[in-house]
C-alpha cells in the first residue's frame, strides 16, 4: 500500500467516525435547549430510561372534594324550583362539594352579581340556571376569561355556545310540543283557549310557547297570552281578568307551570266552573300536579325535571379533569295523565 492510499484510507475513516459519533451519541440537553427552558427528563430521556411516572409530576385527578361549585340560583317562586335548589343542596353534602349558593330572587342582575363574586372568590365551575335568556355575553366571557368553566343549567341562553362549557336540563320546545298534543287531544273538535306563560324572555317561557305553535291543531284560537312570571300570586290575576274576558269562551287552558294551573284552579273554581269545563295542559309533574289531575281539574301534566344536582356535580368533575363531556344534556321527560296519578303521586319526589 502506498503512502497516498494509506493517507487517504485514514482520513475517510476518521470522516466516517466523527459523522457516526455525531449521529450516535445523545447530545447533551444543553445543546438543544437553552438551560433555563430545558424539557423535563421525560421528554428527551431514550426509551431505557427510568419509568417517566417516577420521575415526572403525576397529574393531579380532582375528586368531588376538591370543587367549589357556585349555584346562583334564579329564586324560589315555584315548587319546581324548591325541589332544583333541595336537589343541589343534598348533592352536594353528599358528595362533598363545597357549593356557594345564592338566591337571585328573579332578578338577573342578581345572578351576574353572584357570578363576579364567584370568579373573584376563583371558584373551579360555576352553574348557571339563567332567569332569561338574553344578557349572558358579558359575564360569560369574564368567567372564561378567568378559566372558570360555566354549565348553563334548565334554561337556556342566547349567548354563543363557545362562550360556556355545555348545558344541562330540559329541551322546553319539544315540552311545548307535547303540550299542544295534548290540547289537540282534550278538544278534539277545536275550540278557544287562553295562555299562562312563564318568565317573559326566559328560555322556559319561550321554548313552550314556541313548541306549543308548532304542534297545536288548525281548528284551537289561542284568544290571548299572558306571563304569570311563572309564580301563582301572579298567575291569579291573570286568569281571573280571562275568565271574566272571555266568559263561557273558554275551552282550555295552557298553563307553563304546576304552581301557576293551582292558582288558576282557584280562580276557575271561584267562578262556579266544575272540573273538566275547562281542559288544563300544565308543565313539570310535581306532587301539586298530580293531585290537581286526581281532583280531575288538570288534564295532562308535561313532566319537567328539577332534580339536576347530580348530574351537574359529575360533569363539573369531569370539566376540572379535563375530561370529554356532552355539550348537551337533554333530561329525558314523559307526560303525566289522571288515570295513573293517584298510583303515582307517593312516588313523586317533589
Ligand atoms: O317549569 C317552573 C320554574 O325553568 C323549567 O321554572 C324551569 C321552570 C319550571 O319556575 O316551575
Amino acid at each position: 500500500m502506498s503512502k497516498k492510499l494509506l493517507f487517504n484510507l485514514l482520513a475517510v475513516l476518521m470522516l466516517a467516525s466523527l459523522v457516526l459519533s455525531a449521529c450516535g451519541a445523545p447530545a447533551p440537553v444543553a445543546t438543544e435547549k437553552p438551560a433555563a427552558t430545558a424539557a423535563p427528563a421525560a421528554t428527551e430521556a431514550p426509551a431505557t430510561a427510568a419509568p417517566v411516572a417516577t420521575e415526572a409530576p403525576a397529574k393531579k385527578v380532582y375528586t368531588y372534594a376538591d370543587m367549589t361549585l357556585c349555584y346562583p340560583q334564579l329564586g324560589a317562586e315555584s315548587d319546581w324550583r324548591t325541589a332544583n335548589t333541595a336537589s343541589f343542596k343534598a348533592t352536594a353534602e353528599k358528595l362533598g362539594v363545597k357549593l356557594v349558593f345564592s338566591d337571585a330572587q328573579q332578578k338577573q342582575e342578581n345572578q351576574i352579581s353572584a357570578m363576579r363574586a364567584c370568579i373573584q372568590q376563583g371558584v373551579n365551575v360555576i352553574a348557571l340556571p339563567p332567569v332569561v335568556e338574553d344578557g349572558w355575553d358579558a359575564v360569560l366571557q369574564e368567567a372564561k376569561d378567568a378559566n372558570i368553566p360555566v354549565i348553563i343549567v334548565d334554561r337556556s341562553v342566547s349567548a354563543d355556545a363557545s362562550l360556556y362549557a355545555a348545558h344541562i336540563g330540559s329541551d322546553m320546545v319539544v315540552e311545548g310540543r307535547k303540550s299542544g298534543e295534548e290540547m289537540n287531544k282534550l278538544l278534539p273538535n277545536g275550540g278557544n283557549i287562553v295562555e299562562v306563560s312563564g318568565t317573559t324572555g326566559s328560555g322556559a317561557a319561550n321554548g313552550r310557547a314556541q313548541g306549543f305553535r308548532e304542534t297545536l291543531a288548525k281548528n284551537i284560537t289561542i284568544l290571548d297570552t299572558q306571563t304569570g312570571n311563572f309564580n301563582p300570586t301572579e298567575a291569579k290575576p291573570v286568569v281571573e281578568a280571562f275568565l271574566k274576558k272571555y266568559a263561557g269562551k273558554i275551552d282550555g287552558m295552557f298553563i307553563h307551570n304546576d304552581g301557576m294551573a293551582q292558582a288558576a284552579v282557584e280562580a276557575i273554581k271561584s267562578a262556579g266552573l266544575k272540573p273538566g269545563d275547562i281542559k288544563i295542559v300544565s308543565v313539570d309533574g310535581t306532587r301539586g300536579g298530580f293531585q290537581m289531575m286526581i281532583d280531575g281539574w288538570v288534564q295532562a301534566d308535561v313532566e319537567c325535571n328539577p332534580l339536576l344536582g347530580p348530574q351537574t356535580m359529575e360533569l363539573a368533575l369531569k370539566l376540572m379533569n379535563g375530561e370529554p363531556i356532552d355539550k348537551e344534556v337533554l333530561t329525558i321527560e314523559s307526560v303525566f295523565y289522571p288515570d295513573k296519578a293517584a298510583e303515582l303521586l307517593p312516588t313523586r319526589q317533589y
